[in-house]
């Protein structure tokens, strides 16, 4: 097991991931920018290390002064967190090359399932249900014209190097698909540098539901159940449940078991989440994360599984500390992002916390690296705070969120939670009722 490990992250995931590492009694490396040097994590973290100036580019994107901070402070081990270089396959093998395990999957999984059309094609050869569409890169309109003919309209034509809702285009009839695909090609190009589009059949409402996952080096793989991340605004996930309200049991096990069987066909090594667009009882695979997500803590709070403390485990070589029936699922969970931004216009509000109260109480949770004094800054991502709660069923989970909602204080900067309130008083969100433009549909709404 590793001795000590160098945290490559900020705010709440770099907290979670000193917590887990310090439960484990793996001494903590937290590396910061600048305007970072107040941050909990390095408050809690056995060693701390300055990596640069707040901008991003120059502290926690920054691979040499990252990898220097762990060869001064004799780290065996380096985090990615989430977002940065968590998915950043030649960190990963810089990383490595400098002889620090890097806690996640094999760099060449991290490269595969970055390029959209090769993650696609990987899927269907490993048995996963995807979107009626182009096998491959179509190169002309002509091409993406007669794939399309064959689907049937509305199509999407997709960016190969796209990501989180750029490089794609809606296309209704056969008229627009011409002058659809120059203008798409042109924009991937200059966008991602990469002008490869792929053509997929339009669903109309689908929802997101993805599927958490673990392997070890051994050959071991296993799903950890779903995740519903439909409630999304921009791109931007909003709320998240497990078990998702649209399945049942026996889909519930069928998309699990064929995740699972394709996890040991690709041999993959650490937690890991693949997504899917889910639509008239059927599962479309759309990509496959290679990293911890944000909502990890709604898997964990319905199996009681730590995810982090896992993936720090396989990372170490470690087998899988669970069969696939040792995986049980209890119970419901909820998870409410909480931004520094106005919940009406979405505008960012950084600043100083005047004052912070947490909710507490059976069955909820707060991952947050909030305090009072602690200075919000504007250059990072505007999450401040996650908030999970755990029920028996859904609508105790509404309950105690609503609950927990009213008693939670952030004085001094605007938060989300008059949105989350907002939401848990909707009647389609209270039904489970929701596609990935539901929320967008309520907040273009007039009021
Ligand atoms: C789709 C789709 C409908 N049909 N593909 C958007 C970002 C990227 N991850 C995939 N996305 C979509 N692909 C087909 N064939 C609808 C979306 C989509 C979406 C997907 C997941 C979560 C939120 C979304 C919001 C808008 C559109």
């Amino acid at each position: 097991m590793f001795d000590k490990v160098l945290i490559a992250n900020r705010g709440e995931i770099a907290l979670r991931i000193h917590r887990a590492c310090r439960e484990m009694g793996i001494r903590t490396v937290a590396v910061h920018s600048e305007i970072d040097a107040n941050a909990m994590h390095v408050r809690l973290a056995d060693e701390s290390v300055c990596i640069g100036p707040a901008p991003a580019s120059q502290s926690y994107l920054n691979i040499p002064a990252i990898v220097s901070a762990a060869e001064i402070t004799g780290a065996d081990a380096i985090h990615p967190g989430y977002g940065f270089l968590s998915e950043n396959a030649r960190f990963a093998e810089i990383v490595e090359e400098h002889g620090i395990a890097f806690i996640g999957p094999s760099s060449a999984h991290i490269r595969l399932m970055g390029d959209k059309l090769a993650a696609r094609a990987k899927a269907v050869e490993l048995g996963l249900p995807v979107v009626p569409g182009s096998p491959g890169a179509v190169n002309t309109a002509e091409e993406a014209s007669a794939i399309a003919q064959g689907i049937g309209y509305p199509v999407l034509l997709k960016a190969a190097a796209g990501g989180g809702g750029r490089g794609i285009t809606l296309v209704r009839s056969a008229a627009e698909i011409t002058d659809a695909f120059r203008r798409t090609q042109r924009e991937a190009e200059a966008g991602f540098g990469d002008g490869s589009l792929y053509v997929e059949k339009f669903l109309e409402r689908p929802r997101h539901i993805e599927i958490q996952v673990a392997g070890d080096k051994h050959g071991n793989a296993v799903h950890v159940g779903e995740r519903d991340c439909s409630v999304q605004r921009r791109h931007q996930k909003v709320v998240e449940e497990s078990p998702s309200p649209a399945l049942n049991e026996a889909q519930r096990a069928e998309i699990g078991e064929k995740v699972a069987v394709a996890m040991r066909k690709l041999g993959y090594s650490s937690v890991g989440t693949v997504e899917f667009l889910y639509e008239d009882g059927a599962f479309y695979f759309i990509e496959m994360n290679t990293r911890l997500q944000v909502e990890h803590p709604v898997t964990e709070m319905v199996t009681g599984i730590d995810l982090v403390r896992e993936q720090i485990r396989l990372a170490a070589g470690a087998p899988l500390s669970f069969t696939q029936d040792e995986v049980r699922f209890n119970g419901h969970a909820i998870e409410c992002r909480i931004t520094a931004e106005n919940a009406r216009t979405f505008a960012p509000s950084p600043g100083t916390i005047l004052t912070y109260h947490a909710p507490g109480g059976l069955g909820v949770r707060v991952d947050s690296a909030l305090y009072a004094g602690y200075r919000v800054p504007p250059t990072y991502d505007s999450l401040i705070a996650k908030l999970i709660v755990h029920g028996r069923n859904r609508n105790e989970c509404m309950m105690r969120l609503r609950r927990a909602l009213g008693e939670f204080v952030i004085d001094g900067i605007e938060t989300t939670i008059p949105l989350h309130l907002e939401l848990l008083a909707n009647q389609d969100f209270a039904n489970g009722d929701y596609d990935v433009k539901w929320l967008e549909r309520l907040l273009d709404a007039p009021a």
